[in-house]
């Protein structure tokens, strides 16, 4: 299997500075706006020119400004940003090959059984094309696997294109800090450390008892993956016979409300995406992403056929609530299936 690993560049930043070249150049943040959040003044992201001063999402503006005193402030604009992540999306999914989309900005693509030679030329001409035809710069890693591609991605950052081979992995791997592994965060680093671990190389020698102390089963998993294996599936996000949404919180968060939030958006969507296509409901599921990339997916009847947006958010939030009990989420999903049309007999597909 080889897998195409699409992020694009300071995306947030790189969207406005599409629309206002006169940013260009010049370091500046994309921040929340401060009207919208009580939170306020966060760097969502910034271009590379305020990375040079150490600047970094989730830093406070104020921060920001202590490293950068010209730093330019750029406020939000969600809806914008999705519109250029579906254009990217879009043009990935023209290809037919099954996409899982990660986040706003990020996808994976199972090319299947090819060569790297043949998945160089197909990814080298998905980079051109999401170049040409939205504006925005992005990066492509290559390799056997959806979180070693999402690795080689991250490595060949801004505006690059990696491959990295069976062959090639452990040289890529072993030198690198463990916080560069996909679900490894700064808690984990931080144990990791505690053991005497910082390298990717050292992880995957340590014996795996030591891991399994500390972390259970998953100590299992992120030293298969520090060994460079890796059988991470791309789980296509295309739905047949169900109508659903999923979107990428902005922020990982574990907040019941701002992804109950969320939720309202999403089953507002599928409650008027389930009319224009003139179906009733009866069954609805939520789907929740965790932050270290595992998915969870939870479905229950409702007693009545429905159309109701309302209906399918009561059902999605305790659906959701169940899921989360605490954990930390990176993008949720609301779908309904069992439909029932309401005009005649028109056929599902
Ligand atoms: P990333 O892909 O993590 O970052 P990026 O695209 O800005 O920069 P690069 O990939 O070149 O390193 O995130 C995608 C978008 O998600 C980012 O542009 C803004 C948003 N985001 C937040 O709002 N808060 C955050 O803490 C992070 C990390 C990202
Ligand atoms: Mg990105
Ligand atoms: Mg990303």
């Amino acid at each position: 299997m080889v897998v195409l690993f699409v992020d694009m560049d300071y995306f947030f930043a790189a969207c406005e500075e599409l629309r206002r070249p006169e940013l260009k150049g010049k370091p500046f943040v994309v921040g929340t706006h401060p009207e919208k959040d009580k939170f306020r003044g966060v760097v969502q992201t910034c271009n590379y020119e305020a990375r040079k001063y150490g600047v970094h999402s989730a830093m406070s503006i104020n921060k920001a400004l202590e490293l950068c005193k010209d730093l330019v402030y750029v406020p939000d604009d969600y809806k914008y940003y999705d519109e250029m992540s579906a254009k990217v999306m879009k043009l990935i999914r023209g290809y037919s090959f099954p996409v899982e989309q990660d986040s706003v900005d990020e996808a994976a693509v199972d090319l299947g059984k090819i060569s790297y030679e043949n998945a160089k030329r197909t990814g080298e001409e998905i980079k051109r094309r999401i170049n040409a035809e939205t504006g925005l710069p992005c990066t492509i890693g290559i390799s056997y696997g959806k979180y070693l591609a999402k690795m080689v991605c991250d490595a060949s950052k801004p505006n690059g294109f990696g491959i990295v081979t069976e062959k090639e992995m452990h040289a890529f791997l072993d030198s690198k800090p463990v916080g560069k592994l996909p679900g490894v965060g700064e808690k984990t680093e931080a144990k990791l450390k505690s053991i005497g671990i910082t390298t990717v190389g050292e992880l995957a020698k340590v014996n795996p008892v030591a891991l399994i102390d500390k972390f259970g089963s998953a100590g299992v998993d992120m030293q298969q993956l520090a060994k460079g294996v890796d059988d991470g599936k791309v789980v296509s996000t295309e739905e047949t016979l169900s109508i659903g949404r999923q979107s990428t919180l902005y922020r990982e968060t574990g907040d019941i409300e701002v992804i109950g939030k969320k939720l309202k958006e999403l089953s507002d969507d599928v409650a008027k995406e389930s009319a224009r296509k003139e179906f009733m409901f009866k069954n609805v599921g939520v789907m929740v992403r965790y932050s270290d990339f595992t998915q969870v997916t939870k479905a229950a009847n409702m007693t009545h056929y429905s159309s109701s947006s309302e209906d399918i958010y009561k059902m999605a939030i305790s659906l959701a609530k169940d899921l989360i009990n605490g954990k930390i989420v990176r993008k949720v999903g609301v779908r309904v299936s069992a439909l029932l049309t309401t005009k005649g007999q028109k056929a599902l597909f």
